[in-house]
C-alpha cells in the first residue's frame, strides 16, 4: 500500500513537471450556442497592436494603436485621441460592438475606482459629435477580461463579442484558467450567449471564415 502511494506521488510529480502541450482549437456558433470544431490551419491570434477602421464615418479609415497600455487614434498621421492615462488597456477590438452601423473601439481595461481599487471593465469609445469619447462604460466585471474580439461568429451579419476571461473559482480551474464566452449586444449592454468550460486558453483570434480560434494548453 505504501509502495503504491509512493508510485502515485512520483507519477504526480513527474506529470506536474511535464510542459503543458499547446494545441489550437476552433469554435463555431449558432444563434444559441457555440461548439468546438477541428482546429483551422490558420495561425493563432496575436495581441492587438494596430488596426485601421473608419471611426469618423467619412469613408477614410483612422489608425488605432495600442501603445503600452494606452490607445492612440491617428487621422492622416496626426494623433486625434489618446486614452486616459489612468486606464490600463489590456486588449482592443475594432468593429461595431453595439450594432448601430457605425464603427467603434471596444477595449478591456483596468481602471481605479474612487477607493483606488483597480477594476476591470469593457468600454466602447466612439466618434460622436466631432470627437472621440467614451459612449459606453460597462460596469466592472467580476472575472477579469484578458482578451476580446468582435466577429460575426454565426454568420447572421451582426458581430458578436468574444471574450477570454478568468475562470470562476470553484469551476475546477486554477488562477490561470480562462473561459471563452460569446456575447450579444442587447441595446444597452451584452447578454451572455455561451461560455466554455474552463481551460488554459490563450491567443484569441478569428479566421477569414469567422471561426473563433484559441490555443489550449493541456
Ligand atoms: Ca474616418
Ligand atoms: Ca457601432
Ligand atoms: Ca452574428
Amino acid at each position: 500500500m505504501a509502495a503504491l502511494a509512493l508510485v502515485a506521488v512520483i507519477a504526480t510529480t513527474w506529470l506536474a513537471r511535464l510542459p503543458l502541450k499547446e494545441q489550437q482549437v476552433g469554435f463555431t456558433c449558432d444563434p444559441q450556442a457555440c461548439r468546438q470544431i477541428t482546429a483551422p490551419q490558420e495561425g493563432p491570434g496575436t495581441p492587438f497592436m494596430e488596426g485601421s477602421i473608419d471611426l469618423t464615418g467619412d469613408g477614410e479609415p483612422e489608425i488605432v494603436q495600442l501603445e503600452g497600455h494606452e490607445i492612440r487614434v491617428l487621422q492622416n498621421g496626426a494623433e486625434i485621441w489618446r486614452s486616459d492615462p489612468e486606464w490600463q488597456v489590456v486588449d482592443v477590438a475594432l468593429g461595431d460592438p453595439n450594432d448601430d452601423g457605425r464603427y467603434e473601439i471596444l477595449a478591456a481595461l483596468w481602471k481605479p475606482n474612487n477607493a483606488g481599487e483597480r477594476l476591470n471593465h469593457p468600454y466602447i469609445i466612439a466618434h460622436r459629435g466631432g470627437t472621440l469619447k467614451l459612449i459606453w462604460g460597462g460596469s466592472a466585471v467580476t472575472y477579469p477580461i484578458h482578451e476580446l474580439l468582435l466577429t460575426d461568429a454565426d454568420g447572421d451579419g451582426i458581430q458578436e463579442l468574444c471574450v477570454l476571461e478568468s475562470a470562476h473559482p470553484g469551476d475546477g480551474g486554477d488562477a490561470s484558467a480562462r473561459t471563452l464566452s460569446v456575447w450579444d449586444w442587447h441595446g444597452w449592454g451584452f447578454n451572455l450567449r455561451w461560455r466554455s468550460e474552463p481551460g488554459h486558453y490563450g491567443n484569441l483570434g478569428v479566421t477569414a471564415g469567422n471561426t473563433i480560434v484559441v490555443t489550449l494548453k493541456k
